[in-house]
């Protein structure tokens, strides 16, 4: 396996992005963008959803986690159709779950409202929010553009 130059790392972000087998527990309306306690609260509440559904034989729907340079994209597993589609930009908390090594939960603001992710990764979840955090902390240089762009 040769080195691999940051240039590298980063270009399995590019396009589809690195995709993860997991099940979607829950989601969750939470009234600010971060916070330890709330998100924790937040956990623990869709976890108690997810036991109460299966005590009805309900089971979570499998999903893909696609993380890519734009941000995370949920697919339907079986279907293989996005049903969330989460712009970097807009992920405001990452929140790694320290009762489950296999979970982890982030905050996506959508309009004035904030949701909470709670996904359960077939594998273990520290890659996973390795790869989340390079995504959503990276100053990409079309957004660096941008922000230097005047007008001529
Ligand atoms: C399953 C078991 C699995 C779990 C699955 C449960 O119960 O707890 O670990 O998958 O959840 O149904 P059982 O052992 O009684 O079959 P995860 O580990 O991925 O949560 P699911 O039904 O929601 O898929």
């Amino acid at each position: 396996r040769t080195r691999e130059t940051p240039g590298d790392a980063l270009s399995r972000f590019h396009g589809d992005g690195v995709r993860y087998k997991a099940k979607l527990i829950g989601i969750d309306q939470v009234p600010v963008a971060q916070g330890e306690k709330m998100c924790f609260d937040s956990m623990m509440k869709l976890k108690g959803c997810e036991a109460a559904a299966r005590k009805q034989g309900k089971h979570k729907l499998r999903i893909w986690l696609k993380v890519s340079s734009s941000g995370l994209r949920i697919l339907d597993e079986r279907t293989g159709i996005v049903i969330y589609e989460h712009d970097r930009k807009r992920i405001s908390s990452l929140t790694k779950d320290e009762s489950d090594p296999r979970a982890l939960a982030y905050i996506y603001q959508h309009q004035d409202a904030y949701e909470l992710f709670y996904i359960k990764m077939a594998n273990q979840a520290d890659p996973v929010l390795i790869d989340i955090k390079e995504v959503c902390q990276r100053e990409e240089p079309e957004a660096l553009g941008e922000s230097t762009e005047t007008q001529n």
